[in-house]
């Protein structure tokens, strides 16, 4: 079947399943509670859903570690029921996207209970290694690599004396890709779901399942990470990338993979190949902090600003980019690059500013309503892994006060908060107490609020989904950032057969004088999304208000009038 690129014109709704809404009333979101909120999805203007994992799952990471993939996670509902919210998507024209999630397994995976035995053909399904001997004699882990989630990157399994590699956490042990069985069983993983009709994947971490050959060790043991240039991009990747393409393009069928901290030029490697059309990168999600959330510094515009356009400019015209400010691996964005005191102001001026860019454009839930970070007393009160890692280490050298700041601000928690659908009593998302905090600004900040006025921040979205959908420029339009040197100001313009669109977000919580970049007339633009009311520009220059946004739009040559 031929490849066609659908996937460039939609706009797609995240749901992370467990807080999206809960339709039995165990306080626990789950497929029934989105099967009666499709209307509400459809609403925004969306036309794709991305499901966070609904297998089955011990929940050691959420989903992330799978025991079942050919099945819904009883929590969360049965096939039959994601059958009829697969149905009801495409009744509604949403296609809908799983999560294929198949770097690691859970550690009570059949496959993986079966592999602890030595003789079984299950047990290079994963990385078994005998432990090294240090001169001393003693026991050493099989390499010095770090897991990203859990210490070191190798668990004893106390039966066989051997280790197993778990890049993430300790329940999730790595699967061995270079076992042509495990791509076998990869491939018919997708059948079942593509079979069913789901219309594509997210493919969890995907470029780090080819490790490199005898698992070296790294020259240098980093503080975290060690090792990660053994399996992020690996040797072998594109050929087994192929592989899970070729069942792909057997379907009409989009590929979106995640790809921690590879640069623009390798990612293109995969979407040029086309291996994946779409890539999700995370150099944006680091203009506060250092490779991770955990590590803060204090917010740069122009670190974000290099990021945006160093992906626009050096994919557009070659692949198609992938945009998104918020996930479920990622504090709340208006807590984060913009400001809590501004919620709606600065809700409104990020969404634009990442939307408008060229790509396929991603709304994670609640988002669209501005939720913000949890912020819980203690840190132990939150029940990420990666978090409860991060505070083990961090609480070596740093005090308990400094550590909670901390948490509260990279917590992956905070996205994962029960959605905020009104101001009953659990903010809407279940009848009784839901399986994790819910944020206490829901008496405010909810759906129901957010749908009474007409100027709220969802309302916004609708707007500005329906425009990224329809306008050609906002689409196809070639992308040019302006204003480089401010520290204030984001500028950037779309250009497509004549129609302009220039998106000016000022990133600063005070007044800013503005200057319109040149080839810019102001006064003959039309101000299509703005944040704040009469926005009159006098000589192509104004004062800002507090994270202003104003997108203007200009010619193609007036429309013919339809008499
Ligand atoms: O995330 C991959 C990943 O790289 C994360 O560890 C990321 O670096 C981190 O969340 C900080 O941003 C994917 C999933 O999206 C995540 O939820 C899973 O926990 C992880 O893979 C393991 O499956
Ligand atoms: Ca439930």
């Amino acid at each position: 079947m031929a490849r066609s690129d659908w996937y460039k014109t939609m706009v797609v709704y995240q749901i992370w399943p467990r807080s999206f809404c809960d339709g039995n009333g165990d306080g626990i979101g789950d497929l029934w509670g989105v099967l009666s909120k499709l209307d509400y999805i459809e609403s925004l203007g969306v036309n794709a859903i991305w499901f966070s994992p609904l297998y089955p799952s011990p929940n050691a990471d959420f989903g992330y570690d799978v025991s079942d993939y050919r099945s819904i996670n009883p929590e969360y509902g049965d096939l039959e029921v994601f059958r009829q919210v697969l149905e009801g998507a495409h009744e509604r024209g949403m296609r809908v996207f799983m999560d294929l999630v198949v770097n690691h397994t859970s550690d009570e995976h059949p496959w993986f209970q079966a592999s602890r035995d030595r003789e079984s053909p299950y047990r290079d399904y994963y990385f078994w290694r005998r432990g090294r001997r240090s001169r001393a004699g003693e026991e050493m882990l099989p390499n010095n690599w770090d897991s990203l989630f859990e210490g070191r990157a190798w668990e004893q399994d106390p039966e066989s004396g051997e280790y197993y590699l778990h890049i993430f956490a300790k329940k999730q042990p790595d699967l061995n890709h270079d076992n042509p069985a495990v791509r076998q069983e990869v491939k018919d993983i997708m059948r079942f779901w593509l079979d069913m009709g789901v219309d594509g994947f997210r493919e969890d971490v995907i470029t780090f399942i080819s490790k490199t050959p005898g698992l070296p060790s790294a020259k240098v043991k980093l503080p975290a990470a060690t090792g990660m240039e053994f399996y992020a991009d690996g040797p072998n990747i594109h050929e087994y990338l192929q592989e899970y393409r070729a069942v792909a393009d057997e379907y009409d069928c989009m590929l979106l993979g995640e790809a921690p901290r590879l640069k623009p030029e390798t990612a293109l490697t995969y979407l040029e190949s086309g291996e994946l059309d779409l890539m999700f990168n995370f150099a944006h999600m680091e203009a506060d902090c250092l490779m991770t959330d955990f590590l803060q510094r204090p917010f740069s515009l122009r670190k974000l600003k290099r990021a945006f356009s160093e992906w626009q400019e050096k994919i557009d015209g070659r692949a198609w980019n992938t945009l998104y400010l918020e996930n479920h691996d990622h504090p709340r964005v208006i807590s984060r690059y913009g400001s809590e005191d501004y919620r709606t102001e600065s809700g409104k001026m990020l969404a634009a500013c990442y939307m408008l860019q060229q790509g396929t454009a991603f709304v994670y839930q609640g988002q669209e309503i501005g939720m913000t970070n949890l912020r819980l007393p203690r840190a132990d009160m939150y029940v990420d892994v990666m978090l409860k890692n991060n505070c083990r280490i961090a609480s070596k050298f740093l005090p308990r006060s400094k550590v909670l700041t901390l948490a509260q601000r990279s917590c992956r928690d905070s996205a994962r908060t029960p959605m905020q659908w009104s101001a009953e009593p659990y903010a809407g998302f279940s009848s009784v107490r839901p399986w994790f905090y819910v944020n206490e600004n829901y008496h405010e900040v909810n759906v129901e609020s957010e749908e009474a006025d007409g100027d709220s921040l969802l309302n916004f979205y609708r707007s500005l989904i329906a425009f990224k959908r329809a306008d050609q420029a906002a689409i196809w339009g070639s992308y040019t950032e302006h204003c480089r040197q401010s520290g204030n100001f984001y500028v950037y313009s779309r250009e497509h057969e004549g129609e302009r669109l220039l998106v000016i977000c000022s990133f600063s919580g005070r007044e800013q004088y503005f200057t319109a970049p040149a080839g810019f007339d102001l006064a003959d633009g039309e101000l299509i999304f703005k944040n704040y009311e009469l926005n009159v520009a006098v000589d192509n220059s104004f004062t800002s208000r507090p994270y202003e946004l104003r997108v203007y739009r200009f010619g193609p040559a007036e429309k013919e009038d339809a008499e």
